[in-house]
């Protein structure tokens, strides 16, 4: 409502979300704010379809390349995908609709690490912004923008599209205000300065956004909830993949090299990654802290509880139930969480600073510690490599978490050969299934190969894997990573011909 507009001239601005979206014309890159289903635009993109809907029952052509922090929401990518109206979709999504499009060939997606998107769009990799469209919680008199429950990549676009377009969501908590930090000191290069920040909870910016006013050409209202879905019970897998790994971070505490209250921990999302988070609410660890992109339920039980101090992220994917907690008690988080622009959340210089602890879901891991994130048979998308490689290549450890088996059993998580490879053997360090986990560090492939099947392979492909390394080391070309190359694929070959890679 108005309430949330307090400077005159943006109240001047407000229009209806048709009136809006009627602004961008085909053939534009659009940049949105969104990440996770936290903080995108809801009224503009759906009525932005609307058009490009009638547009083409008229014959017209009419679709636009669109950026965002990260995934968004049936709303944004679903009404987009399914008018047809996307040329181009980049950094991340998780979305039905556009996922099919995008495995049929119909729409070109460009799955880059989360912490380049703005500054490869600074160097003009990707052209111009004709038009940011993003969700703010309220306008201050001043004319700055408070962000709501995502910042992603919202700085840049509000720097570089040619024309603003701002919904004020009402349905976000005004008090968030105060819970971002907006840093305005990156530069770019041969002109950048080592990035201020030393802890996971130091403010090095402003609380704010800042917007070039006579570029601001429409604000609507809107009245939304963000994208909540409900997580699955945690099941006895991911349980045991909790237990695994949470045992080897005490484990590494024991040793001496990781401190009681560990390192900054950053968490993908989904059930796994929530398992763990409700794994550590009772293993005893106090005084946690966590410097990551996504805040899900797990983690504000954490910060409930005492477990964790504080977290730094810049989106939220949170459950219906988690999304109310957050917003009745908005003052409580405020003092203990700190949204960042994305590319200071995933910034390589504060991850391999701060030495954080990536956990993150895989699709398959190799003999040798290869990791794939992304691609179902090496060739259609999932989802993304998100900010899953920010994390892995420059943290102190890098985890993969993932049950041993896909699809019923007829797909082994651990494979001879990664079928596309988003983490290579130089950057992971510990795999984990439900059966165990294998250690990587200071191991050479070989090596690699005997834990990752010991310790993570299902009993069902053990005798498989165990046969092909043991060919591969006697007939390979090579005793170094040993492969047997007109076999290292075969078994995805076999699941795609068969359903299932047993053979
Ligand atoms: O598909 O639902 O159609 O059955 O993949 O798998 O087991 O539910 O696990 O939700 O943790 O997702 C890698 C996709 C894992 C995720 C991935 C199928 C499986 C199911 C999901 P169905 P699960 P998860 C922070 C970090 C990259 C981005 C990232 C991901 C579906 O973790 O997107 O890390 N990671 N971001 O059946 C065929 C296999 C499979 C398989 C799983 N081996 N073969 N299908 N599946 N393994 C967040 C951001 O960056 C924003």
């Amino acid at each position: 409502s108005e309430a949330r507009i307090h400077n005159a001239r943006m109240r001047d601005l407000v229009v209806s979300a048709e009136a809006a979206a009627a602004l961008i014309q085909p053939g534009e890159t659009v940049a949105m704010s969104g990440f996770t289903g936290s903080g995108y635009p809801k009224a503009v993109p759906v009525a932005l379809a609307q058009r490009i809907e009638t547009a083409h029952s008229a014959g017209q052509e009419f679709k636009i390349n669109l950026l965002t922090g990260a995934s968004t929401a049936p709303e944004l990518d679903g009404a987009l995908a399914k008018a047809e109206g996307l040329a181009l979709r980049m950094p991340f999504q998780t979305d039905p609709d556009a996922r099919k499009r995008i495995n049929a060939g119909e729409l070109d997606y460009i799955d880059i690490h989360l912490s380049h998107v703005a500054q490869h769009v600074w160097f003009g990799f990707y052209g111009d912004i004709d038009t940011a469209v993003v969700e703010v919680s309220s306008i201050l008199e001043d004319g700055s923008l408070v962000p709501s429950t995502s910042v992603g990549n919202n700085k840049t676009w509000l720097d570089l599209a040619k024309k603003v377009i701002i919904e004020v969501n009402d349905w976000q908590p005004e008090d968030v205000l105060g819970m971002h930090d907006v840093y305005y000191g990156t530069a770019l290069p041969p002109h950048r300065k080592p990035i201020p920040l030393v802890n996971a909870n130091d403010r090095i910016g402003q609380t704010t956004l800042k917007v070039d006013p006579s570029k601001i050409v429409a604000v609507v209202h809107t009245h939304g909830p963000d994208r909540n879905s409900p997580f699955k019970a945690i099941d006895n897998d991911s349980k045991l993949i909790a237990a695994h790994l949470i045992d080897f971070l005490k484990h590494e505490v024991s040793k001496g090299r990781l401190p009681a209250n560990l390192l900054p921990l950053q968490s993908g999302v989904g059930n796994i990654p929530n398992a763990v988070l409700a794994g550590l609410a009772e293993s005893g660890f106090r005084g946690l802290t966590a410097f990551t992109e996504v805040i899900q339920d797990g983690m504000l039980d954490l910060l409930k509880s005492g477990v964790l101090d504080y977290a730094s992220c810049t989106g939220f994917a949170l459950s219906p139930e988690a999304n109310e907690e957050f917003k009745h008690n908005i003052k409580f988080y405020r003092e203990r969480i700190i949204m960042r622009t994305q590319e200071i959340s995933n910034h390589p210089e504060l991850v391999r600073r701060l030495g954080c602890i990536g956990m993150n879901g895989m699709i398959e891991a190799d003999l040798y510690g290869n990791v794939n994130s992304t691609h179902v048979m090496g060739s259609r998308i999932m989802n993304g490599i998100g900010g899953s490689g920010d994390f892995t290549r420059n943290g102190f450890l890098s985890t993969f978490l993932s049950p041993s088996l896909a699809k019923g059993g007829d797909i082994s998580a651990i494979v001879p050969m990664v079928s596309h490879v988003d983490h290579t053997e130089h950057d992971v360090s510990i795999i984990v299934t439900e059966q165990g986990l294998a250690d990587l560090r200071g191991l050479a492939p070989r090596k690699r190969a005997r834990v990752v099947i010991d310790n993570c392979a299902h009993p069902d492909f053990r005798d498989a894997l165990n046969d092909y390394f043991e060919r591969a080391m006697r007939d390979g070309y090579g005793r170094h990573t040993p492969h047997l190359l007109d076999e290292s694929l075969s078994w995805h070959q076999r699941y795609i011909k068969t359903g299932s890679m047993k053979p």
